[in-house]
Order: C-alpha cells, then sequence, then structure tokens
C-alpha cells in the first residue's frame, strides 16, 4: 500500500468541505434543515471567553472599517457569516489531514473506517449543535438524520479517495494522482457550485424560514405622517444623515448569525419568580394596553466615534409600569431577569422601571410589527443604556431579589452602560454652499446624542480656532439625536474640523479618547478637507 501524504489528506479534506457547506446550505433554504457552520460558529460566540469573542468583533470592525468605511452597521452581519464558513471550511480541511493520518497507521484495515468514524462523530456533533440552536427541524428526527447521513457521506468520500490513493493501480504513478485530485475537485466545485446557486435563489425559505411572499406589508407610520418636529427651524445639511433612521437601514448587533424566528401564534410572555402565580401574555394580550409611541435614538456600545452602529426609530409599546400591578410582586421583588429566545439575558431593577414610565415593552417600529432582526415579537426600551442591556425576542420576566450579570456584562462589558454623550460630523457640503454680504459659507452638519439627557450645545473648532457654537435643530424626541448645523466662513486651502457636544445638564462629552470597551467609546470627531 502507498501511504498518500498529510498535505493530500489536507487538499481533499478541503475539496470535500466546499460541496458538503453547499448541500448543507441548500437543504438549510429549502427545508429548514440546520446550517452547522452558523450553529458552530453561534456555540462558540457564546462558549468563548468575553475577551476571546470581543476581540475577535473589535477586529472584524477594524477590517471593515478599513475595506468599506461607512457601512460597518451592513456588512457586520455577512462578515460574521462569511467567517463562519470559512471557520468551517479550515476544519473540514483539518478533518481531512487527520482523516489520511489515521488511516494510513498500520494497523488501520480500511481507509473507511476512520473515515466513517470521523463522519459520525461530526455529524452527532452537527446535531447537538442543531438543537442547540433550537427553532426548525433541527430539533426534529428528520434533521438529525439528514445530518447524520451529510456528514458520513462526507466522511466516506475522503476515505474513498484516500483508499483510491492508496491501492488503486490507476492511481500509482504521480500524474494520474495528479489527475484524480483533479477530477475530484471538479466534482467538488461542481456540486458546491449548484449547491450554491441553487440554495441562494431557488430557495423556498430564507433563513431557513418559509417566506411569507404573498402577505402585504402594512404601511409604516412614516410613510402617511409628518415628523414631530416639521418645520423645526434649522434645517439638515446635505449629506447628514436621515433624522429618522430607514426601517431597513437600521443597524442590527447580536450574538446570532441568524435571527431567531418567532412564531406569533405559539409565542408567550412568561412572567414568573416572585409572583403570585405564574402569568402569560400573548402579543395580543400586549397590544391591548394603551400604547406608548416613543422616537428613540438606540446606539451599540461597540460603536466608535462617528461610527454607524446608531440609529433612530419609532418605537410602540407598553409601558412596564403598567403590568407590574397584575403580578402580585413578592415583598423581596427587586429585580427583573429578562429572558431570550437566543439565550442572550439582561437584568433591570424595578425600581428604575417604576421611576421612568419610559421602560417599554416594545413591539412595533414605525408602525409596524418588530422586523425578525429587530426582535420580533418583543424587545425592552431602557432610557439612556447602550443596546447591550436593551434585550430583542423577549421570552420571559423573571422576577428576583437580587441583581445578576447580564450576558455582555457577565463577559467584561460596563454594568450601567449608561450611553455616552458624541458628535459626529457627517457632512462638509461644498455642493451647498451659501452666500451672504459677498462671504461664502460652507455647511457642516452631523448629529449629537447623549442618551436621554439631550443635548444643549454643539460647537464647532476649526483649525486651532476657538471653538464655535453650531445650530440645534429640533429633536423628534429628548431621546433621540440631535442634528446640527454650522455655516462656515469658506477659507481655501486644507482645514480640519472638530466637533463636540454638551449634553441638558451642560456637561461636555468626553473629549479624551478611549476605546469601546468597557463603558463605550469617547473622543472628538475631526474631518479634514482641502478647499480650492
Ligand atoms: N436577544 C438579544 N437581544 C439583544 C442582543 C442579542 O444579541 N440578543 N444584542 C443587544 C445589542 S448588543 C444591541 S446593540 C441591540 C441592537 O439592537 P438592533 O439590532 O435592533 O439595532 O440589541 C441588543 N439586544
Ligand atoms: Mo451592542
Amino acid at each position: 500500500m502507498r501511504r498518500p501524504t498529510i498535505p493530500t489528506g489536507l487538499l481533499v479534506g478541503a475539496l470535500v468541505a466546499a460541496p458538503l457547506t453547499a448541500v448543507l446550505f441548500l437543504a438549510w433554504r429549502i427545508a429548514g434543515a440546520p446550517f452547522t457552520p452558523f450553529d458552530l460558529f453561534d456555540w462558540l460566540a457564546r462558549v468563548l471567553p468575553g475577551a476571546v469573542v470581543t476581540f475577535g468583533i473589535d477586529a472584524m470592525v477594524t477590517v471593515l472599517r478599513w475595506v468599506a468605511p461607512g457601512s460597518v452597521a451592513e456588512l457586520a452581519k455577512p462578515a460574521e457569516q462569511a467567517l463562519a464558513v470559512v471557520l468551517f471550511l479550515i476544519l473540514g480541511t483539518l478533518a481531512g489531514g487527520s482523516i489520511f493520518a489515521a488511516a494510513n497507521r498500520p494497523d488501520t484495515e480500511s481507509s473507511q473506517r476512520p473515515a466513517v468514524v470521523t463522519g459520525l462523530v461530526a455529524g452527532f456533533a452537527a446535531v447537538l449543535l442543531g438543537w442547540n440552536a433550537g427553532a426548525g427541524i433541527g430539533a426534529s428526527l428528520l434533521g438529525s438524520l439528514w445530518l447524520l447521513g451529510a456528514f458520513v457521506a462526507w466522511g466516506s468520500t475522503i476515505g474513498g479517495a484516500h483508499e483510491r490513493l492508496a491501492t488503486d493501480p490507476e492511481a500509482s504513478s504521480e500524474a494520474a494522482r495528479r489527475s484524480f485530485l483533479l477530477r475530484l475537485g471538479g466534482y467538488a466545485a461542481g456540486i458546491a457550485a449548484l449547491g450554491s446557486a441553487v440554495g441562494a435563489f431557488g430557495g423556498r425559505t430564507r433563513d431557513g424560514i418559509t417566506a411569507t411572499a404573498d402577505v402585504e406589508e402594512p404601511p409604516t407610520w412614516s410613510s402617511a405622517n409628518p415628523l414631530p418636529n416639521e418645520g423645526a427651524d434649522v434645517e439638515p445639511v446635505a449629506g447628514t444623515r436621515p433624522e429618522l433612521t430607514p426601517l431597513d437601514e437600521h443597524y442590527r448587533i447580536d450574538i446570532n448569525t441568524v435571527s431567531p424566528a418567532v412564531d406569533e401564534a405559539d409565542w408567550r410572555l412568561t412572567v414568573h419568580g416572585l409572583v403570585a402565580s405564574t402569568m402569560e401574555y400573548a402579543l395580543e394580550d400586549l397590544r391591548g394596553y394603551p400604547a406608548l409611541d416613543q422616537f428613540i435614538t438606540l446606539s451599540c456600545i461597540s460603536n466608535r466615534i462617528a461610527g454607524d452602529l446608531i440609529s433612530t426609530q419609532r418605537w410602540t409599546g407598553v409601558s412596564l409600569q403598567r403590568l407590574l400591578p397584575e403580578w402580585g410582586l413578592g415583598d423581596s421583588a427587586s429585580h427583573l431577569l429578562l429572558r431570550s429566545v437566543d439565550g442572550f439575558y439582561e437584568v433591570v431593577a424595578l425600581d428604575l422601571v417604576r421611576a421612568d414610565e419610559r421602560v417599554m415593552l416594545t413591539y412595533a417600529w414605525d408602525g409596524v410589527p418588530l422586523q425578525r432582526e429587530h426582535g420580533f415579537p418583543l424587545r425592552i426600551y431602557i432610557p439612556d443604556r447602550y443596546g447591550m442591556k436593551q434585550p430583542k425576542w423577549i421570552e420571559s420576566i423573571e422576577v428576583m431579589d437580587h441583581w445578576e450579570a447580564g450576558y455582555w456584562v457577565e463577559r467584561g462589558w460596563d454594568e450601567d452602560a449608561i450611553m455616552k454623550a458624541t458628535s459626529v460630523i457627517d457632512a462638509v457640503n461644498t455642493d451647498a454652499v451659501v452666500e451672504r454680504d459677498g462671504q461664502r459659507f460652507v455647511p457642516i452638519g452631523g448629529i449629537a446624542h447623549a442618551g436621554v439627557r439631550g443635548i444643549s450645545r454643539v460647537e464647532v473648532q476649526v483649525d486651532d480656532g476657538a471653538w464655535q457654537e453650531a445650530d440645534l435643530r429640533e429633536p423628534l424626541s429628548e431621546k433621540t439625536w440631535v442634528l446640527w448645523r454650522y455655516d462656515w466662513p469658506y477659507a481655501a486651502g486644507p482645514h480640519t474640523f472638530a466637533v463636540r457636544c454638551f449634553d441638558g445638564n451642560g456637561e461636555q462629552q468626553v473629549l479624551e479618547p478611549s476605546s469601546v470597551r468597557p463603558d463605550g467609546a469617547t473622543g472628538v470627531h475631526r474631518v479634514t478637507r482641502t478647499f480650492a
């Protein structure tokens, strides 16, 4: 028997991992079967130490800012999904090498034995990961059998390749081996291309969920109503981000490569713990309470200075205060533990809920049910906190008599996560020059935000000049960002613009640069332009 080398095994592993990925992808798209690369990635994101995960996210954001500045919010999820697939392919490559190593051992009688064993082990792991990921046929017998079959076929293909290279007289010469590997590569590429193409364009389901194609989407609130600050004196500078973020442009951050899908009919909000008796609310029940509409700017604690992980929407829901009297709270009740479908959780103090009616169980954005990615059917709003304190996809509230660290707090992020004051230059618009008394002015504009503390003042500094006060546009609410503008008396040459803001209490934003971890980025945003 000839012994094919380990590098050949790695090559075969890589070649065969590609069609396996494509076939799993196809089954995911067509039948909602578990997609192991994502399940594996999501599992790792939960079990790896917080510092490692944060480092990974940070590195990804750095790379994205470098290759595609301005689209970090949009590209973060696709980048994560691509990473998940790459990781899976790497593992597949390594598996090929180790199957070859095991098959090369003198006491191994058949190449197929280690190959099939590896396939079975990987298949079982995939079944567990699918279960762990929850929904869909991942939890069903059919889904499990499919995964076992797919992984055993994968292992067996690698074993077959080894056997062929080791024993087949037709593969005895270097040239014959090369032509065999080329053919294997050809088949692999063909299946991979076909599987991903059919999966991408022909799948009945989106993200493994049957699409509700013919259901007409209800109109959004903003498509039929003027914004509350319509007619405000200060006009935004063209090029400033939209004051109300379009629904499909709202940034998205969560611990899943694919959002959990919740069926409204099965979903209940369960309230348990230190209550008179366990309660359940259907979404209809929550919609039955008087609704609160709030314009809210939400930011991720991982948003860097001038980053795009910050957005503004019109949130609708029921004030959490309203529900408390129904629960029969125990005397020692002091905190609420909110648990989400994806395993995320956070704790909020009852005192805060009682003191602030704005703490809200939210079921709609822009007048329509929450989108799946943004937490359908229910998420919470907690004023002044970064997004990490505000679970989406809530399924239960446990009333407790003590505080506990939430998901990201446990992973080293700040306990309170109060939004930092921040200001950003969005536009230095030389196409919108205004002329007054023979002087040309270049409008400069952007946003400033300080949680629910409001913005009392924004100032712009040009080069080493004095800080000049900008005009503030009336905001959508005290919870949203403020759009500002400053008309700069134009002068030729290169110039650097800086911005700083003061919150509603007159407190200046922190000017010293600090990174996002552990409690949110600080620092001054500067933009340099050269004018003809
Ligand atoms: N269940 C759940 N809720 C979550 C998260 C999550 O991973 N799972 N991420 C939080 C973080 S870090 C942020 S910044 C916000 C983002 O909300 P958005 O994606 O709707 O903008 O959701 C928060 N709520
Ligand atoms: Mo976040």
